[in-house]
C-alpha cells in the first residue's frame, strides 16, 4: 500500500504542538513522527529526538521510517534571533537545507517549509501588501525566510521536489506558547487576561499587524499540502492573510469578558521590528489557486481563546 510516513521537525514549538495532533487525526498517530531537540513530557508517543542541523541524524531517520513528507519547523524567530543574527541565520538555514537535500536524495513526495510576514520589510506598502512586493526585511529571521523561500523555488525547479510554503502572520492559539517572536503578544495577552492580570504590551496600541487564528493556521497549512500540484503558481511562499488588529484593539474584544481588564503599553525593540511589517496581507493567489478562505475574526477568536483558557 502506498501510505504517507510523516515527520515534523520541531513538534515542540507553538504550531507544530497543534500541527501534530491534527495530523495523527488525519493520517493515524502511527504514521505521524515527531520530532524536536527534546522530548516534551506528556508527547513522548511516535516521538524522536532529533537535531536538524545533524545531516547523518535527518537522512537516518528519514530512511529509517521510510518518510515521505516532511513538515520542516524548526527556526528561530523575529525577535529572540535579534539577539544572536549569525546564530539564527546558521541554525534557520543549516536546518533547511538538511531537510531540502535529505528530501531530494531520498525522494520525499512533499515538504512544508513555513515562511513569515517577516519577509517584508523596507519599501513595501504596508496596506494589503502584495504577494510580489519588495522582499528587504529589517530581521535576520526574516532574511532567511526570504533566502528559504528562493531555496524552495529553486529545489522545485532544479529538481521537482514539491516544496509549498506560506507566510505565515502571527499566530494565535491555546494550545501552546509561542517563543521569542514580534506577535507573541497576542497570545501572552490572554494568559494574563483570564488569570485577572493586567498585562503590560511591549508594542504601543496603534501597531496594527497581520494575525491568524490557529484552527485557520493548521487548516491553510493542510490544504495546501494537499491541494493539486497542477494549481500552485507560488513556488516560493503564499500570502495568507486572517485578520489584523493592534494591542489597543485586542484589549478591547478582552474587555467585553474582562471589563476590569488593564494593559498598559511598554514598547521595546520589538517596536521598531512590528513597525516594518505589513499592516494587513492581500492573500489573492491563495484564495484563487487552492481556495484559501479564513473563518475567524477577532471576536471569535476572543472568544474560542477566552473559553479554552479559562
Ligand atoms: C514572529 O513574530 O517572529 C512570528 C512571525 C510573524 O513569523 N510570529
Amino acid at each position: 500500500m502506498n501510505k504517507d510516513v510523516i515527520l515534523i521537525v520541531g513538534s515542540n514549538g507553538q504550531l507544530g504542538t497543534v500541527l501534530t495532533e491534527k495530523l495523527r487525526l488525519n493520517y493515524g498517530a502511527v504514521n505521524v513522527i515527531a520530532s524536536d531537540l527534546y522530548k516534551k513530557i506528556g508527547s513522548e508517543d511516535n516521538f524522536i529526538t532529533l537535531d536538524a542541523t545533524d545531516f547523518k541524524a535527518v537522512e537516518e531517520v528519514v530512511l529509517k521510517n521510510k518518510i515521505t513528507q516532511i513538515y520542516h519547523l524548526a527556526a528561530i524567530l523575529s525577535a529572540k534571533g535579534e539577539q544572536n543574527p549569525l546564530g539564527t541565520w546558521d541554525l534557520n538555514m543549516k536546518t533547511l537545507f538538511n531537510v531540502l537535500e535529505v528530501s531530494r536524495l531520498h525522494k520525499v513526495k512533499k515538504v512544508f517549509f513555513p515562511s513569515s510576514i517577516a519577509v517584508f520589510g523596507e519599501n513595501i506598502d504596508k496596506e494589503n501588501t502584495l504577494q510580489s512586493s519588495n522582499l528587504t526585511p529589517t530581521t535576520v529571521y526574516g532574511m532567511s525566510k526570504v533566502a528559504g523561500e528562493n531555496w524552495a523555488n529553486y529545489y522545485f525547479k532544479k529538481y521537482g521536489l514539491d516544496v509549498r510554503s506560506l507566510r505565515y502572520p502571527g499566530v494565535i492559539g491555546y494550545q501552546s506558547l509561542p517563543g521569542g517572536g514580534t506577535t507573541d503578544y497576542a497570545v501572552d495577552i490572554f494568559h494574563k487576561a483570564v488569570k485577572n492580570e493586567s498585562f503590560e504590551c511591549f508594542l504601543d496600541a496603534s501597531t496594527m499587524l497581520p494575525m491568524m487564528y490557529m484552527d485557520d493556521v493548521i487548516r491553510a497549512t493542510l490544504e495546501l499540502m494537499e491541494a493539486d500540484k497542477e494549481k500552485l503558481t507560488i513556488r516560493t511562499s503564499y500570502n495568507i492573510a486572517g485578520m489584523s488588529f493592534n494591542p489597543e484593539q485586542i484589549a478591547l474584544s478582552i474587555k467585553e469578558y474582562y471589563p476590569d481588564f488593564k494593559i498598559a503599553y511598554k514598547p521595546d525593540f520589538r517596536q521598531v521590528i512590528a513597525n516594518s511589517w505589513p499592516k494587513c496581507i492581500d492573500d489573492t493567489a491563495a484564495r484563487n489557486d487552492w481556495n484559501w478562505k479564513p473563518e475567524y475574526n477577532l471576536n471569535l477568536m476572543t472568544k474560542t481563546m477566552i473559553e479554552n483558557l479559562k
